[in-house]
């Protein structure tokens, strides 16, 4: 069993110590001067004003021995700015404005967190996130991320094989799916005050895709752990699959024998299939899906199959109709 993976507080830097070596690092001279100034010294770690515009959102840690992504789990194209990719969310239970998630995200109390394993496994129960994540190193992960609606992103994620996890809980011999769910309290997730979606929010994968060496669970991106509007402190990443298929704040894993029932499948699902499989052949009802815009761009560009992606991940759909099962 190796150590790498443990989210403690010896292997998690410290907000404010990263911030201040971090513009140390960035700013030199400048940095180290500010930062010897009395006012500032004093103040807590406030980070210079120039440097603000780089900083993390609030609560995040820096995580540490997190082991590159090799080159397949990666893409070399221009990440998105954190800035973006942390004020420009989907996550209903926040709100469901655009930069909602990230006004409502310090309601989410991430500290205690448990998961549920459930259903077709050799020991259910209620494990503490620490002893989830323990046994595995942290990976870094490159990916797209692509919106049915349209939008794109370049996102680099910290996280662990889900595949990994699948496989020490055992599953038994009639798990064919995976389940999950996010946290259900109206009281730290105020838009479940609303019936936009019926609460909680679930999703759902065929054991084979949930096995896929591509398929993420992610504690973390940008090197820190996940803030709560990006779905702290654990999330779902498939990233040949439309982004609503990535689900946040996860507390229950369930392996099962039957297909899932899925939020957005269920609420609309004449719009929103259980692969939802990024195809740019197959159009939304009310839009295409041809083209998208990444954030940040002006121009759209042209959607790849499975979200370019289709070399490890095509072979999983051999003699299905893409087509009916969107
Ligand atoms: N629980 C939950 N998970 C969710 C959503 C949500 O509303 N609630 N939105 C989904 C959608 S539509 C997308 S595109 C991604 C967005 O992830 P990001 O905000 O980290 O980019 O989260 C997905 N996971
Ligand atoms: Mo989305």
């Amino acid at each position: 069993m190796n150590q790498i993976g443990k989210l403690s507080e010896r292997e998690v830097t410290d907000r404010d110590l990263y911030l201040r070596r971090r513009d140390f690092l960035a700013t030199g001279a400048r940095a180290a001067m500010l930062a010897s100034l009395p006012g500032l010294a004093a103040c807590g770690g406030d980070p210079p004003a120039q440097a603000s515009e780089a900083s993390p959102p609030a609560g995040t840690r820096a995580l540490a021995h997190v082991v590159p992504a090799p080159e397949r789990f990666r893409t070399d194209e221009p990440q998105t700015p954190r800035e973006d990719a942390t004020t420009y969310n989907n996550f209903y239970e926040l709100g469901t404005d655009k930069d909602d998630p990230a006004r409502n995200a310090h309601r989410l109390r991430t500290q205690p967190w448990s998961v549920a394993l459930e259903g077709e496994i050799a020991k259910p129960g209620l494990v503490p996130l620490e002893d989830l994540l323990r046994p595995h190193a942290l990976e870094e992960r490159i990916y797209r991320l692509r919106c049915v609606e349209a939008w794109s992103m370049v996102i680099p994620w910290v996280g662990i094989p889900l595949g990994d996890v699948l496989r020490r809980m055992n599953p038994t011999s009639k798990a064919r799916y995976v389940a999950f769910e996010t946290l259900y309290d109206p009281e730290q997730l105020p838009g479940q005050k609303r019936r936009v979606l019926d609460w909680p929010y679930r999703e759902g994968l065929r054991i084979d895709e949930a096995m896929h060496p591509l398929t993420l669970l992610a504690v973390g991106m940008y090197g820190e752990t996940l803030p709560g509007q990006n779905g702290a402190p654990l999330r779902l990443v498939v990233p040949w699959k439309y982004g609503f298929k990535s689900i946040k704040s996860i507390v229950s894993i369930r392996l099962q024998a039957d297909e899932p029932v899925t939020s957005w499948n269920q609420s609309a699902p004449g719009e929103y299939g259980f692969y939802a499989n990024v195809n740019p052949e197959v159009s939304h009802p009310r839009w295409s899906q041809a083209r998208e815009r990444r954030i940040g761009d002006w121009r759209k560009r042209p959607t790849l199959a499975f979200n370019g992606y289709g070399d490890q991940v095509a072979s999983l759909y051999a003699g299905m109709d893409l087509r009916r099962n969107y």
